[in-house]
Protein backbone atom coordinates (compact mmCIF):
# COMPACT_ATOMS: atom_id res chain seq x y z
CA UNK A 1 0.00 0.00 0.00
CA UNK A 2 1.70 3.72 -0.86
CA UNK A 3 2.21 5.57 2.44
CA UNK A 4 -0.22 8.71 2.90
CA UNK A 5 2.01 12.00 3.20
CA UNK A 6 1.02 13.36 5.90
CA UNK A 7 -0.51 16.75 6.05
CA UNK A 8 1.49 19.08 8.23
CA UNK A 9 -0.98 22.14 8.51
CA UNK A 10 1.37 24.45 10.93
CA UNK A 11 3.66 23.98 7.75
CA UNK A 12 1.25 24.98 5.58
CA UNK A 13 0.72 28.30 7.97
CA UNK A 14 4.41 29.26 7.81
CA UNK A 15 4.08 29.50 4.40
CA UNK A 16 1.16 32.76 4.56
CA UNK A 17 2.75 35.40 5.39
CA UNK A 18 -0.47 37.41 6.47
CA UNK A 19 -1.34 34.04 8.29
CA UNK A 20 2.51 33.27 9.89
CA UNK A 21 2.16 37.19 10.66
CA UNK A 22 -1.17 37.69 12.75
CA UNK A 23 -1.02 34.54 15.20
CA UNK A 24 -4.22 36.17 16.74
CA UNK A 25 -6.33 35.97 13.31
CA UNK A 26 -8.99 33.47 12.42
CA UNK A 27 -9.28 34.27 8.63
CA UNK A 28 -12.47 32.03 7.20
CA UNK A 29 -13.18 34.15 4.44
CA UNK A 30 -11.12 32.14 2.19
CA UNK A 31 -14.42 31.63 -0.66
CA UNK A 32 -14.51 35.62 -0.90
CA UNK A 33 -10.42 35.60 -1.31
CA UNK A 34 -7.81 33.02 -0.69
CA UNK A 35 -4.38 34.46 1.62
CA UNK A 36 -1.79 34.06 -0.60
CA UNK A 37 1.38 31.60 -0.07
CA UNK A 38 4.87 33.15 -0.07
CA UNK A 39 5.65 30.92 -3.16
CA UNK A 40 3.32 33.06 -5.16
CA UNK A 41 4.05 36.41 -3.68
CA UNK A 42 7.91 35.42 -4.63
CA UNK A 43 6.79 34.74 -8.41
CA UNK A 44 5.14 37.94 -9.03
CA UNK A 45 8.25 39.65 -6.90
CA UNK A 46 10.61 37.69 -9.54
CA UNK A 47 8.60 38.12 -12.14
CA UNK A 48 8.80 41.95 -12.49
CA UNK A 49 12.54 42.35 -10.97
CA UNK A 50 13.94 39.45 -13.72
CA UNK A 51 11.58 38.65 -16.98
CA UNK A 52 9.18 42.48 -16.94
CA UNK A 53 8.61 43.28 -20.74
CA UNK A 54 5.44 43.41 -22.70
CA UNK A 55 4.99 40.20 -24.39
CA UNK A 56 4.06 38.39 -28.12
CA UNK A 57 6.28 41.37 -29.68
CA UNK A 58 9.48 42.50 -28.65
CA UNK A 59 11.99 40.79 -30.22
CA UNK A 60 14.82 41.07 -27.15
CA UNK A 61 15.72 38.23 -25.09
CA UNK A 62 13.90 40.46 -21.71
CA UNK A 63 10.38 40.14 -24.25
CA UNK A 64 11.08 36.53 -25.15
CA UNK A 65 11.95 35.63 -21.14
CA UNK A 66 8.23 37.25 -20.44
CA UNK A 67 6.80 35.85 -22.91
CA UNK A 68 7.73 32.29 -22.50
CA UNK A 69 6.82 32.79 -18.48
CA UNK A 70 3.43 33.62 -19.70
CA UNK A 71 2.90 30.55 -22.40
CA UNK A 72 4.56 28.43 -19.51
CA UNK A 73 2.24 29.45 -17.02
CA UNK A 74 -0.74 28.34 -19.30
CA UNK A 75 0.51 25.24 -20.29
CA UNK A 76 0.95 24.75 -16.00
CA UNK A 77 -2.66 25.51 -15.41
CA UNK A 78 -3.33 23.59 -18.46
CA UNK A 79 -2.37 20.76 -16.70
CA UNK A 80 -3.38 22.20 -13.47
CA UNK A 81 -7.42 21.37 -14.76
CA UNK A 82 -5.75 18.37 -17.30
CA UNK A 83 -6.79 20.40 -20.66
CA UNK A 84 -5.77 18.51 -23.57
CA UNK A 85 -3.46 21.44 -24.83
CA UNK A 86 -2.55 24.80 -23.49
CA UNK A 87 -4.37 26.51 -26.27
CA UNK A 88 -7.77 25.51 -24.39
CA UNK A 89 -6.58 27.94 -21.55
CA UNK A 90 -7.86 31.67 -22.36
CA UNK A 91 -6.66 34.16 -19.58
CA UNK A 92 -9.01 36.16 -18.29
CA UNK A 93 -9.47 38.24 -14.79
CA UNK A 94 -11.46 35.65 -12.80
CA UNK A 95 -14.71 33.42 -13.23
CA UNK A 96 -16.74 36.38 -14.05
CA UNK A 97 -15.20 37.81 -17.10
CA UNK A 98 -15.07 34.21 -18.04
CA UNK A 99 -18.54 33.99 -17.95
CA UNK A 100 -19.10 37.24 -19.40
CA UNK A 101 -16.79 35.98 -22.11
CA UNK A 102 -18.95 32.69 -23.00
CA UNK A 103 -22.34 34.34 -22.60
CA UNK A 104 -21.81 37.12 -24.47
CA UNK A 105 -19.29 34.89 -27.36
CA UNK A 106 -20.81 31.96 -27.56
CA UNK A 107 -24.20 33.06 -26.26
CA UNK A 108 -24.27 35.32 -29.36
CA UNK A 109 -23.17 32.77 -32.24
CA UNK A 110 -25.64 30.08 -30.69
CA UNK A 111 -28.54 31.37 -28.31
CA UNK A 112 -31.67 32.26 -30.62
CA UNK A 113 -35.25 33.46 -29.32
CA UNK A 114 -37.13 30.98 -27.59
CA UNK A 115 -33.98 28.70 -26.47
CA UNK A 116 -33.53 27.73 -22.98
CA UNK A 117 -30.75 28.62 -20.47
CA UNK A 118 -31.16 26.57 -17.64
CA UNK A 119 -29.26 27.32 -14.12
CA UNK A 120 -29.98 27.08 -10.53
CA UNK A 121 -31.04 28.93 -7.55
CA UNK A 122 -27.86 28.10 -5.94
CA UNK A 123 -25.54 30.04 -8.48
CA UNK A 124 -23.70 33.60 -7.44
CA UNK A 125 -24.71 36.28 -9.45
CA UNK A 126 -21.58 36.28 -11.81
CA UNK A 127 -23.43 33.06 -13.11
CA UNK A 128 -26.87 34.50 -13.69
CA UNK A 129 -26.18 38.09 -14.71
CA UNK A 130 -24.72 37.47 -17.49
CA UNK A 131 -27.24 34.93 -18.67
CA UNK A 132 -29.63 37.78 -17.98
CA UNK A 133 -28.12 39.78 -20.66
CA UNK A 134 -28.17 37.63 -22.95
CA UNK A 135 -31.44 36.44 -22.41
CA UNK A 136 -32.35 39.93 -22.83
CA UNK A 137 -30.86 40.55 -26.06
CA UNK A 138 -32.28 37.74 -27.67
CA UNK A 139 -35.27 36.50 -26.44
CA UNK A 140 -33.87 33.38 -24.72
CA UNK A 141 -35.84 32.08 -21.43
CA UNK A 142 -33.79 31.35 -18.01
CA UNK A 143 -35.03 28.26 -16.17
CA UNK A 144 -33.68 27.63 -12.93
CA UNK A 145 -33.12 23.70 -11.15
CA UNK A 146 -34.09 24.10 -7.22
CA UNK A 147 -32.36 22.56 -4.74
CA UNK A 148 -33.80 20.15 -1.99
CA UNK A 149 -33.92 20.33 1.88
CA UNK A 150 -30.60 19.56 2.49
CA UNK A 151 -29.17 22.24 -0.52
CA UNK A 152 -28.50 19.72 -2.54
CA UNK A 153 -29.96 20.10 -6.56
CA UNK A 154 -32.76 18.81 -7.93
CA UNK A 155 -31.49 16.41 -10.29
CA UNK A 156 -34.88 14.98 -10.89
CA UNK A 157 -36.10 19.08 -12.37
CA UNK A 158 -32.48 18.84 -14.43
CA UNK A 159 -33.81 15.99 -16.20
CA UNK A 160 -37.45 17.69 -15.95
CA UNK A 161 -35.84 20.58 -17.86
CA UNK A 162 -33.46 19.26 -20.01
CA UNK A 163 -36.43 17.09 -21.56
CA UNK A 164 -37.72 20.10 -23.37
CA UNK A 165 -35.58 19.88 -25.76
CA UNK A 166 -34.84 24.00 -26.20
CA UNK A 167 -31.91 23.88 -23.56
CA UNK A 168 -28.52 24.99 -25.35
CA UNK A 169 -26.65 25.72 -22.25
CA UNK A 170 -26.69 24.40 -18.63
CA UNK A 171 -24.57 26.88 -16.25
CA UNK A 172 -23.72 25.55 -12.78
CA UNK A 173 -21.07 25.79 -10.30
CA UNK A 174 -18.92 22.99 -9.58
CA UNK A 175 -19.86 23.72 -5.85
CA UNK A 176 -21.79 26.68 -4.13
CA UNK A 177 -20.11 29.66 -2.20
CA UNK A 178 -22.91 29.75 0.38
CA UNK A 179 -23.94 26.45 1.02
CA UNK A 180 -20.60 24.62 0.12
CA UNK A 181 -22.47 21.69 -1.80
CA UNK A 182 -20.29 19.87 -4.31
CA UNK A 183 -22.68 19.48 -7.31
CA UNK A 184 -22.29 16.24 -9.50
CA UNK A 185 -20.97 17.70 -12.45
CA UNK A 186 -20.26 14.71 -14.50
CA UNK A 187 -23.56 13.20 -13.93
CA UNK A 188 -25.02 17.01 -15.24
CA UNK A 189 -22.96 16.73 -18.59
CA UNK A 190 -23.85 13.01 -19.72
CA UNK A 191 -27.75 14.61 -19.69
CA UNK A 192 -26.76 17.76 -20.87
CA UNK A 193 -24.87 16.56 -23.48
CA UNK A 194 -28.07 14.29 -24.28
CA UNK A 195 -30.12 16.50 -24.11
CA UNK A 196 -27.88 18.53 -26.80
CA UNK A 197 -26.55 21.22 -24.33
CA UNK A 198 -23.45 22.95 -23.70
CA UNK A 199 -22.06 22.90 -19.90
CA UNK A 200 -20.56 25.65 -18.10
CA UNK A 201 -19.35 24.95 -14.76
CA UNK A 202 -18.19 27.85 -12.82
CA UNK A 203 -15.29 26.94 -11.09
CA UNK A 204 -14.41 29.65 -8.40
CA UNK A 205 -15.13 27.11 -5.86
CA UNK A 206 -14.01 24.19 -7.24
CA UNK A 207 -10.26 24.81 -8.23
CA UNK A 208 -9.58 26.27 -4.49
CA UNK A 209 -10.64 22.66 -3.08
CA UNK A 210 -11.16 20.25 -5.75
CA UNK A 211 -8.92 17.96 -8.30
CA UNK A 212 -10.51 19.19 -11.64
CA UNK A 213 -10.01 17.38 -14.60
CA UNK A 214 -12.24 18.50 -17.07
CA UNK A 215 -11.94 15.78 -19.18
CA UNK A 216 -13.46 13.32 -16.45
CA UNK A 217 -15.95 15.88 -15.63
CA UNK A 218 -16.35 15.79 -19.48
CA UNK A 219 -18.17 19.82 -19.62
CA UNK A 220 -17.86 22.49 -22.16
CA UNK A 221 -16.47 25.57 -20.08
CA UNK A 222 -14.80 25.74 -17.03
CA UNK A 223 -13.75 28.69 -15.08
CA UNK A 224 -11.35 29.54 -12.57
CA UNK A 225 -10.99 32.65 -9.82
CA UNK A 226 -7.28 32.66 -9.93
CA UNK A 227 -7.42 34.65 -6.05
CA UNK A 228 -9.50 32.01 -4.65
CA UNK A 229 -6.95 29.05 -5.48
CA UNK A 230 -3.42 31.60 -3.53
CA UNK A 231 -3.14 33.40 -6.91
CA UNK A 232 -3.55 36.87 -7.06
CA UNK A 233 -6.44 39.02 -7.80
CA UNK A 234 -7.21 40.20 -11.34
CA UNK A 235 -6.04 36.65 -12.86
CA UNK A 236 -7.78 33.59 -13.54
CA UNK A 237 -8.83 31.49 -16.51
CA UNK A 238 -11.30 29.83 -18.84
CA UNK A 239 -10.67 26.30 -20.12
CA UNK A 240 -13.62 25.62 -22.98
CA UNK A 241 -13.20 22.75 -25.55
CA UNK A 242 -10.52 23.94 -28.41
CA UNK A 243 -13.55 23.28 -31.12
CA UNK A 244 -15.76 25.48 -29.39
CA UNK A 245 -13.35 28.33 -29.15
CA UNK A 246 -12.27 28.25 -32.57
CA UNK A 247 -15.67 28.58 -33.49
CA UNK A 248 -16.56 31.38 -31.36
CA UNK A 249 -16.13 35.02 -32.08
CA UNK A 250 -13.90 37.36 -30.09
CA UNK A 251 -15.20 39.19 -27.35
CA UNK A 252 -13.03 42.36 -26.71
CA UNK A 253 -11.11 43.97 -29.55
CA UNK A 254 -7.55 45.31 -29.55
CA UNK A 255 -4.21 44.49 -29.86
CA UNK A 256 -2.85 41.31 -29.20
CA UNK A 257 -5.90 39.07 -30.53
CA UNK A 258 -5.49 40.23 -34.39
CA UNK A 259 -3.88 38.29 -37.39
CA UNK A 260 -4.07 41.67 -40.08
CA UNK A 261 -6.31 44.52 -39.92
CA UNK A 262 -7.31 46.42 -42.82
CA UNK A 263 -9.88 49.42 -42.40
CA UNK A 264 -13.16 48.17 -42.34
CA UNK A 265 -12.44 44.63 -40.93
CA UNK A 266 -9.65 42.08 -39.07
CA UNK A 267 -8.73 38.86 -39.10
CA UNK A 268 -8.19 37.39 -35.65
CA UNK A 269 -5.62 35.65 -34.34
CA UNK A 270 -5.23 31.64 -33.40
CA UNK A 271 -6.69 30.69 -30.33
CA UNK A 272 -6.18 30.91 -27.47
CA UNK A 273 -5.30 34.62 -28.21
CA UNK A 274 -8.37 35.83 -30.11
CA UNK A 275 -9.33 36.23 -26.60
CA UNK A 276 -6.86 37.84 -25.48
CA UNK A 277 -7.08 41.63 -26.22
CA UNK A 278 -5.13 43.84 -25.21
CA UNK A 279 -1.71 43.76 -22.50
CA UNK A 280 -2.49 40.73 -20.23
CA UNK A 281 -1.59 40.49 -16.30
CA UNK A 282 1.25 38.40 -16.90
CA UNK A 283 2.63 38.67 -13.90
CA UNK A 284 -0.41 37.54 -12.43
CA UNK A 285 -0.76 34.82 -14.78
CA UNK A 286 3.04 33.58 -13.74
CA UNK A 287 1.98 33.54 -9.96
CA UNK A 288 -1.20 32.04 -10.87
CA UNK A 289 0.76 29.43 -12.02
CA UNK A 290 2.57 29.50 -9.25
CA UNK A 291 -0.28 28.69 -6.68
CA UNK A 292 -1.10 25.71 -9.00
CA UNK A 293 2.69 24.39 -7.75
CA UNK A 294 2.68 25.36 -4.90
CA UNK A 295 -0.91 23.62 -4.33
CA UNK A 296 0.81 19.94 -5.71
CA UNK A 297 3.24 20.20 -3.15
CA UNK A 298 0.58 19.55 -0.32
CA UNK A 299 -0.70 16.85 -1.96
CA UNK A 300 -4.23 16.36 -3.71
CA UNK A 301 -5.04 12.80 -1.22
CA UNK A 302 -3.69 14.68 1.73
CA UNK A 303 -5.45 18.20 0.94
CA UNK A 304 -8.69 16.59 0.52
CA UNK A 305 -7.98 14.57 3.45
CA UNK A 306 -7.91 17.88 5.32
CA UNK A 307 -10.94 19.60 3.96
CA UNK A 308 -13.17 16.08 5.05
CA UNK A 309 -11.50 16.49 8.70
CA UNK A 310 -12.84 20.25 8.36
CA UNK A 311 -16.04 19.56 7.22
CA UNK A 312 -16.73 16.55 9.56
CA UNK A 313 -14.90 18.44 12.26
CA UNK A 314 -17.35 21.55 11.42
CA UNK A 315 -20.89 19.53 11.00
CA UNK A 316 -20.00 18.32 14.43
CA UNK A 317 -19.23 21.56 16.66
CA UNK A 318 -21.69 23.71 14.91
CA UNK A 319 -24.41 21.36 14.81
CA UNK A 320 -24.20 21.18 18.81
CA UNK A 321 -24.37 24.91 18.81
CA UNK A 322 -28.00 25.97 20.40
CA UNK A 323 -30.15 27.42 18.33
CA UNK A 324 -27.87 27.72 15.30
CA UNK A 325 -28.74 26.48 11.90
CA UNK A 326 -27.07 25.14 9.31
CA UNK A 327 -28.25 25.91 5.73
CA UNK A 328 -27.60 23.36 3.33
CA UNK A 329 -26.07 20.08 3.31
CA UNK A 330 -25.89 18.59 7.05
CA UNK A 331 -23.81 15.28 5.67
CA UNK A 332 -19.81 15.24 4.91
CA UNK A 333 -19.96 13.89 2.09
CA UNK A 334 -19.82 16.17 -0.97
CA UNK A 335 -19.61 19.45 0.55
CA UNK A 336 -16.72 21.65 0.92
CA UNK A 337 -15.49 23.17 4.39
CA UNK A 338 -17.75 26.35 3.60
CA UNK A 339 -20.32 27.08 6.47
CA UNK A 340 -23.23 28.96 6.04
CA UNK A 341 -25.48 29.31 9.51
CA UNK A 342 -28.02 31.29 11.10
CA UNK A 343 -28.59 31.70 15.07
CA UNK A 344 -31.94 32.23 16.24
CA UNK A 345 -33.03 36.25 17.04
CA UNK A 346 -29.18 37.31 16.00
CA UNK A 347 -28.52 39.03 12.83
CA UNK A 348 -25.75 37.64 10.57
CA UNK A 349 -24.04 40.81 10.25
CA UNK A 350 -24.21 41.33 14.19
CA UNK A 351 -22.84 37.59 14.58
CA UNK A 352 -20.06 38.84 12.05
CA UNK A 353 -19.23 42.11 13.87
CA UNK A 354 -18.90 40.47 17.23
CA UNK A 355 -17.03 37.77 16.15
CA UNK A 356 -14.55 40.29 14.64
CA UNK A 357 -13.83 41.91 17.76
CA UNK A 358 -13.04 38.64 18.73
CA UNK A 359 -10.42 38.72 15.69
CA UNK A 360 -12.42 35.71 13.49
CA UNK A 361 -12.75 36.77 10.15
CA UNK A 362 -16.27 35.75 8.87
CA UNK A 363 -18.79 37.05 5.88
CA UNK A 364 -22.13 38.43 6.86
CA UNK A 365 -24.60 38.91 3.21
CA UNK A 366 -26.40 37.25 0.87
CA UNK A 367 -23.18 36.31 -0.41
CA UNK A 368 -23.99 37.25 -4.16
CA UNK A 369 -26.66 34.97 -4.30
CA UNK A 370 -29.68 36.40 -3.68
CA UNK A 371 -31.57 33.85 -5.40
CA UNK A 372 -30.66 31.15 -3.15
CA UNK A 373 -31.52 33.56 0.18
CA UNK A 374 -34.64 33.93 -1.16
CA UNK A 375 -35.52 30.28 -1.69
CA UNK A 376 -33.95 29.35 2.16
CA UNK A 377 -36.31 32.07 3.16
CA UNK A 378 -33.71 33.89 4.78
CA UNK A 379 -31.96 37.83 4.54
CA UNK A 380 -28.66 37.13 4.64
CA UNK A 381 -26.43 33.93 5.92
CA UNK A 382 -23.11 34.25 8.09
CA UNK A 383 -20.48 32.43 6.57
CA UNK A 384 -17.10 31.00 7.90
CA UNK A 385 -15.36 29.10 4.79
CA UNK A 386 -11.83 27.62 5.48
CA UNK A 387 -9.09 26.32 3.55
CA UNK A 388 -5.76 24.54 3.54
CA UNK A 389 -4.62 26.24 6.27
CA UNK A 390 -7.38 26.19 8.62
CA UNK A 391 -7.28 24.36 11.72
CA UNK A 392 -9.69 22.44 14.47
CA UNK A 393 -8.39 25.11 16.88
CA UNK A 394 -9.63 27.49 14.53
CA UNK A 395 -13.14 26.09 14.12
CA UNK A 396 -13.40 25.44 18.13
CA UNK A 397 -12.11 29.93 18.35
CA UNK A 398 -15.27 29.76 15.91
CA UNK A 399 -18.06 27.94 18.13
CA UNK A 400 -16.50 29.85 21.17
CA UNK A 401 -17.15 33.17 19.11
CA UNK A 402 -20.54 32.37 19.13
CA UNK A 403 -20.91 31.94 22.53
CA UNK A 404 -19.81 35.23 23.44
CA UNK A 405 -22.65 35.94 20.68
CA UNK A 406 -25.31 34.44 22.54
CA UNK A 407 -24.63 35.57 25.93
CA UNK A 408 -24.68 39.33 24.07
CA UNK A 409 -27.78 38.75 22.21
CA UNK A 410 -29.60 36.54 24.93
N1 LIG B 1 -18.78 32.11 -8.80
C1 LIG B 1 -18.70 31.68 -7.54
C2 LIG B 1 -19.27 30.34 -7.16
C3 LIG B 1 -18.07 32.50 -6.58
O1 LIG B 1 -17.96 32.05 -5.33
C4 LIG B 1 -17.53 33.75 -6.97
C5 LIG B 1 -16.95 34.70 -5.96
C6 LIG B 1 -17.63 34.11 -8.31
C7 LIG B 1 -18.26 33.27 -9.20
C8 LIG B 1 -17.02 35.36 -8.84
O2 LIG B 1 -15.65 35.21 -8.86
P1 LIG B 1 -14.68 36.44 -9.20
O3 LIG B 1 -13.34 35.90 -8.87
O4 LIG B 1 -14.86 36.76 -10.62
O5 LIG B 1 -15.10 37.56 -8.28
N2 LIG B 1 -17.42 34.51 -4.67
C9 LIG B 1 -17.32 35.36 -3.60
C10 LIG B 1 -17.83 35.05 -2.36
O6 LIG B 1 -18.38 33.99 -2.08
N3 LIG B 1 -17.60 36.08 -1.53
O7 LIG B 1 -16.96 37.04 -2.20
C11 LIG B 1 -16.78 36.60 -3.50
Amino acid sequence: MKAEAAYDVEAVRAAFPLIAGNPDLVYLDSAATSQKPRAVLDAMRVYYERDNANVHRGLYDLARRSTDAYEAARTRIARFVNAREPAEIVWVRGSTEAINLVAASWGHANIRAGDEILLTVLEHHSNIVPWQLLAQRTGARLRYVDIDDDGRLRMDQMHDALSSGRVRIVAVAHASNALGTVHPIADIARAAHAAGARVLVDGAQGAPHLPIDVQRLDCDFYTISGHKMGGPMGIGALWARRELLEEMPPYHGGGEMIERVEADHSTWADVPHKFEAGTPHVAGAVAMGAAADWLDTLGGDARERHEHALVEYGLERLSAVDGLRILGAATPDDRLAIFSFALVGVHPHDIATVLDAEHIAVRAGHHCAQLLMRRLGVPATTRASCWVHTTTDEIDRLVDGLGVVKTMFA
